[in-house]
């Protein structure tokens, strides 16, 4: 597939999406998702691929939000499958097995904060905003934020957030546990890439059974979640790497972590 909204490299283990629909502030369209679930699919495949970090191109935006000349024109069955549709695929970037990293650069509006929401953690330029204004729009987010806001930073502040549509700083999303670092605009990249290399250094298998325990346990009560995390951490005690990891200790000699999410 030709990717015309989408940019994406790989470079040292480390694959960058880019949103990049500049001149309309990387808004989501329907293509830009088409090409998107595509994306994620081939991501999903790539073994060579240990972390994903999202960005958007240009200085000014991660993503406005869904494209506001293309929802005023959906009846509301056209707005259902569109909201369907942008859920699914921020599910499956959610879920994939890898660790993924919103680098927001900029705005991060409607769904650019529910794309955002989806990526196990944030990184944010000092310039970055955020926020939900569809409230403002006449609708309420479709792309998963009243659903995930609430869990990361609490009813009370996403209730806020979602009934006033106001935008918040980098600054602000930090102090309310939204974003996990704020950077200058100019390091934003290279600070979320060394936190992905040290990410991508380590074993796919318990990074991937750490991402699903912890995801997979919070929509549970806490017993259940215990329970899933002896499981995960049972799949790991089989894997090559827990016998490298441990050797390495004793051993006194840096870990090489090599097995795939197969073995
Ligand atoms: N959609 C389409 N075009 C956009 C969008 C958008 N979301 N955001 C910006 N643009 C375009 C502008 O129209 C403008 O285009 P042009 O140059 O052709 O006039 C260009 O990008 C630059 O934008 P501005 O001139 O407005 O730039 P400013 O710096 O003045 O303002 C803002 C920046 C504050 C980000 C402003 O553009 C803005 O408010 N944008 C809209 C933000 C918004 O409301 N986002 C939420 C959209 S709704 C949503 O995301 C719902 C998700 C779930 C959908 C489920 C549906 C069923």
């Amino acid at each position: 597939m030709v990717y015309e909204n989408l940019l994406f490299e790989i470079q040292d283990g480390i694959g960058t999406l880019t949103f990049n629909r500049p001149k309309a502030l990387n808004a989501l369209n329907s293509a830009l998702l088409d090409e998107m679930s595509h994306l994620l699919h081939e991501v999903a495949k790539d073994e060579s691929i240990r972390v994903l970090i999202l960005t958007g191109a240009g200085e000014k935006a991660f993503v406005a939000g869904a494209d506001i000349t293309e929802l005023a024109r959906f009846n509301p069955l056209q707005a259902k499958s569109f909201s369907r549709k942008g859920q699914k695929i921020i599910s499956r970037l959610q879920d994939l097995a890898i660790p993924v990293i919103a680098a927001v650069n900029g705005f991060a509006l409607g769904g650019g904060s529910e794309m955002a929401l989806a990526c196990d953690f944030i990184y944010a330029a000092e310039t970055a905003n955020f926020g939900l204004p569809e409230i403002t729009l006449g609708i309420i987010p479709g792309f998963g934020g009243t659903q995930r806001l609430p869990r990361l930073i609490g009813t009370n502040l996403a209730k806020e957030l979602i009934f006033t549509g106001k935008m918040i700083p980098a600054a602000e999303a930090l102090r309310l546990g939204l974003v996990n670092k704020v950077c200058p605009p100019e390091t934003l990249l290279t600070d979320t890439r060394e936190t992905a290399k040290s990410i991508a250094a380590k074993g796919k298998v318990s990074l991937r059974a750490a991402k699903q325990a912890i995801n997979n346990g919070l929509n549970t009560d806490l017993d259940t979640g215990l329970n899933i995390e002896v499981d995960a951490f049972t799949i790991c005690m089989t894997s090559e790497d827990a016998r490298e990891g441990t050797s390495a200790f004793i051993e006194k000699r840096k870990a090489i972590f090599k097995a795939s999410l197969d073995s």
